[in-house]
């Protein structure tokens, strides 16, 4: 039977087995991986359900109404590639190549699929994103303290007595590596603003007030270093600037900690003291380094492990190959323009985007401030081609659409940001649309370019990434995945040490110690957009149908504007407006409310990103800021 790989954006990146009976797809978890271990998410276990649905694009389309009308009439594969290949030699010649930009992210992580598109775009010197959407403040951070943000391989978590989920929702977003916790009989700690379903699981939850994690992390720091409780050692060894750091943590003042965290004295106490007696290590989330401090709050937590003698105890992003034959950035003949992916809507009222092409991704639902980026949308002239399975709310804003096909129906390998397996996928049965690949060789033929590196075969870029990095293909073939071997590394920063005092942060004009700055805003309640249990960001709401769009409350906050469970309220701040029903719950804290994040607008008729903040966290890449939104709630 073939193997499958789950190419969704997600950590644990599952290789399945799959086959076709009686015409439907059935898929299990492949039992040898050993994160995925032969079980699947409940996502993951509908995955049929999204391959077979009916809604998914059969034919291109072209559009023949207003911008956003939905109105398109159907077309041929060979009208529809030639029209974007004719304007996109039209814009080119008009305003420049820099004018067409390629927005594409995660929605298919194959690495043929993901990248290979890129490589025409380089070959035209187009402008390219520099990604900020997800994960980026972390990144920096990390890197301002290791050198790197790739942290432990998550197989080592067996060596260990402790984790701590701090703003991860684990149960719901990284199951199999939650499972692998337990599994090992790991105690779990969490850490988070909302009582989550990895909160209820776990053995200590730390319910924290929003981007106040740097205080809470200095202040255990704090308690760490004066009861002598860090590893001596390892620390004079391996650390650059303790000393500094120690002057700095010691004058903290843990009565205002209390107060901003609110958080006790003695939980503040119980994390420090029992963190550094069992040496925990950190998985430190995605989700709440989306916000204005998030990259402060990473770079103060990621000290914590190092306190307690790990060399790298955090979990937070893995790179295991070097994929960059794929995307083939060496086509280029000058260096590219990168547009901060977060800037998309500054970008086109500037008048620099002319031509938009997406991919692997949804827009139209996962940016924020929706209503300015729609509005650039329809005031600027851009030409919008997206390639998509489904006809998202990208898709309706498009000029032409373009069926893709799914990883069930091509060959491809995929690695993880969480774990050291990379995966085999192989194609089991075909119904619409065309792979990413496909489709780019196809514009290439007929922009009339000769370059053989854009008529390769997947199989072909396949070959050679896996030849680049040492990895067998009969061993793939055979199992299914590959584990790609640890070499011992060294901290990539200017000191070759772990940097308490970060160089890099000072030259960016940083502090080089994590700071905090009082979270602000002009509207009452902070409202956070986490992930739900059945998306992958906007995916699987058309398909699985399973969400919830509630405005989760706390009690108090709904009795002072007299909202009662089940209400219709209003939901408002600057950026717009949304109508929806309102869940009581003392999940979330006073002072917070909580939407999940992305659903598909054109359903719902709103998503939360019509309320999200597009503020970006400017010194640590231009990271996304969804969590810094403010709104207030009234009944309606
Ligand atoms: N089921 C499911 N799984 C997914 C996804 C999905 O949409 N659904 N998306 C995938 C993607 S793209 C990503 S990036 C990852 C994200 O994976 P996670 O990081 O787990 O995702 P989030 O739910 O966005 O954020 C985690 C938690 O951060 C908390 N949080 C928010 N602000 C703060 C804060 O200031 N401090 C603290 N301590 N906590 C805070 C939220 O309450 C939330 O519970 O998941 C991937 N996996
Ligand atoms: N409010 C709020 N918004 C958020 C977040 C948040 O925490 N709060 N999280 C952010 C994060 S972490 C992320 S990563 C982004 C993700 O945002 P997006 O990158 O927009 O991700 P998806 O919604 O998963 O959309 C992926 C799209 O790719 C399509 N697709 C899947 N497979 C293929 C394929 O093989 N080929 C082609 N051509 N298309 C394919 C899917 O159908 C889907 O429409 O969202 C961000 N948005
Ligand atoms: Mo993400």
């Amino acid at each position: 039977m073939p193997f499958s790989a789950c190419m969704r954006d997600c950590y644990d990146t599952c290789s399945m087995i799959s086959e076709v009976k009686n015409g439907r797809l059935v898929v299990k978890g492949n039992p040898r991986h050993p994160i995925t271990e032969g079980f699947l998410c409940p996502k993951g276990a509908l995955l049929p359900k999204w391959f077979h649905a009916e809604d998914r694009l059969k034919v291109p389309l072209i559009r023949a109404g207003e911008r956003g009308s939905g109105k398109f009439r159907e077309a041929s594969w060979a009208e529809a590639i030639n029209l974007v290949a004719q304007k996109l030699r039209e814009t080119i010649d008009e305003y420049g190549s820099e004018s067409v930009l390629v927005y594409q992210y995660a929605g298919d992580r194959g690495i043929v699929n993901y990248a290979f598109p890129l490589r025409l775009f380089h070959y035209l010197n187009t402008a390219m994103l520099d990604y900020g959407i997800c994960d980026r403040a972390g990144q920096e951070a990390l890197r301002d303290v290791y050198g790197t943000a790739v942290g432990m391989d998550p197989e080592e978590l067996k060596r260990q007595k402790l984790i701590v989920y701090w703003g991860i929702n684990a149960f719901w977003t990284n199951l199999h590596g939650f499972m692998l916790a337990k599994k090992h009989s790991l105690e779990i700690w969490t850490v988070d603003v909302v009582r989550t379903e990895t909160a209820k699981r776990s053995d200590k939850f730390f319910q924290i007030m929003p981007d106040t994690d740097v205080l809470f992390a200095l202040a255990v720091a704090k308690l760490i270093i004066e009861n002598e409780l860090y590893d001596k050692d390892f620390v004079r060894e391996n650390v650059y600037g303790f000393k500094e750091f120690k002057n700095y943590v010691i004058k903290l003042d843990l009565d205002f900690v209390k107060r901003e965290t609110g958080l006790s004295c003695e939980e503040i106490e119980e994390f420090a003291f029992d963190f550094a007696e069992k040496k925990g290590v950190i998985h430190i989330g995605y989700g709440f380094q989306r916000s204005l401090g998030g990259g402060e709050a990473v770079r103060a937590i990621s000290i914590l492990p190092a306190l307690v003698g790990h060399r790298f105890g955090f979990i937070y992003d893995m790179k295991t190959i070097d994929k960059s034959y794929a995307e083939g950035a060496f086509l280029r003949t000058k260096p590219a323009k990168r547009i901060p992916q977060m800037k998309l809507a500054e970008y086109i009222e500037k008048g620099e985007i002319k031509f938009l092409y997406v991919y692997n991704s949804n827009p139209l639902a996962s940016l924020p401030n929706q209503n300015r980026l729609r509005r650039a949308l329809i005031e600027n002239d851009v030409f919008i081609v997206t390639h998509d399975i489904f006809l998202t709310d990208t898709a309706l804003f498009s000029d032409v659409v373009l069926p893709a096909n799914t990883f069930f129906e091509r060959l491809d390998i995929v690695d993880s940001y969480y774990h050291r397996h990379v995966a085999l996928n192989e194609p089991v049965a075909e119904l619409y649309g065309k792979s990413n690949s496909e489709v780019t060789r196809l514009l290439a033929k007929a922009l009339g370019i000769e370059n053989p590196h854009l008529y390769e075969s997947d199989e072909e870029v396949i070959q050679k990434v896996l030849e680049i990095n040492n990895l067998s293909w009969k061993e793939l073939k055979a199992k299914g995945f590959v584990k790609v071997p640890e070499k011992p590394r060294k901290w990539e920063t200017p000191s070759g040490k772990i940097e308490f005092y970060s160089r890099r942060a000072t030259e960016r004009g940083l502090s080089p110690f994590p700071e905090y700055k009082s979270p602000q805003g002009n509207y009452p309640l902070r409202l956070l957009s986490p992930t739900h249990r059945m998306t992958i960001t906007s995916q699987y709401h058309n398909t699985y149908g399973i969400i919830d769009p509630s405005l989760y409350m706390n009690p108090d906050d709904a009795e002072e504007r007299e909202i009662c469970d089940g209400d219709t309220v209003e939901v408002f701040n600057d950026n717009g407006r949304i109508k929806t029903t309102v869940k009581l719950s003392d999940d979330v804290p006073k002072g917070v409310v909580l939407l999940y994040k992305a659903f598909w607008p054109s359903l719902l008729g709103w998503n939360v990103n019509f309320l999200t903040s597009d503020e970006t966290v400017e010194k640590y890449g231009n990271g996304s800021a969804y969590h810094s939104t403010w709104v207030d709630v009234r009944k309606v």
